[in-house]
């Protein structure tokens, strides 16, 4: 089962857009593991988005994600790095396929309401940066087998 963090965005959080992006997210089957309303201050933000430091969105990006809360979770699944991606569409609003929440949701790049990582090796830094061990439920639902082969 692989782990991936989600963070639903100040933008999505002011818009009432939380429960319908949750939605998406659960009802293709991905397990909810963690999750909390949170603020992020600039020290996570830099950390969360090291990877970006230098480049012409940089300070907007943290200007973003530190402007409202957000909503953090750990979605699990076979799979669910690339699922919640795939969910989610491309960066890109204007880019993303009908059906993903950015498409259907947004429309511009730096509004684009929802991060989920990228990767495993991204998962494993960026969940530790969000999650205590203990905040981390592990548990199984009647519903897996209908779900996971
Ligand atoms: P991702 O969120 O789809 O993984 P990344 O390339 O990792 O996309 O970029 C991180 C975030 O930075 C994006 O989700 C978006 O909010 C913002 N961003 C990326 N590229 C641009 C840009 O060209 N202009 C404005 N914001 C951008
Ligand atoms: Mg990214």
């Amino acid at each position: 089962m692989d782990r991936t963090l989600i963070i639903i965005k100040p933008d999505a959080v002011q818009r009432g857009l939380i429960g319908r992006i949750i939605e998406r997210f659960e009802r293709r089957g991905l397990l909810i593991a963690a999750m909390k309303l949170m603020q992020i201050d600039e020290s996570l933000a830099e950390r969360h988005y090291a990877i970006h430091r230098g480049k012409p969105f940089y300070e907007p990006l943290i200007r973003y994600i530190t402007s409202s809360p957000v909503v953090v979770l750990v979605l699990e699944g076979n799979n669910a790095i690339e699922i919640a991606r795939s969910t989610m569409g491309a960066t890109n609003p204007s880019e993303a396929a009908p059906g993903t929440i950015r498409a259907d949701f947004a429309l511009e790049i730096g509004r684009n309401l929802v991060h989920g990582s990228d990767s495993p090796e991204t998962a494993a830094l960026e969940v530790p940066l969000f999650f205590d061990d203990e905040e981390i439920v592990s548990y199984q639902r009647n519903t897996d087998p209908w779900i996971f082969e």
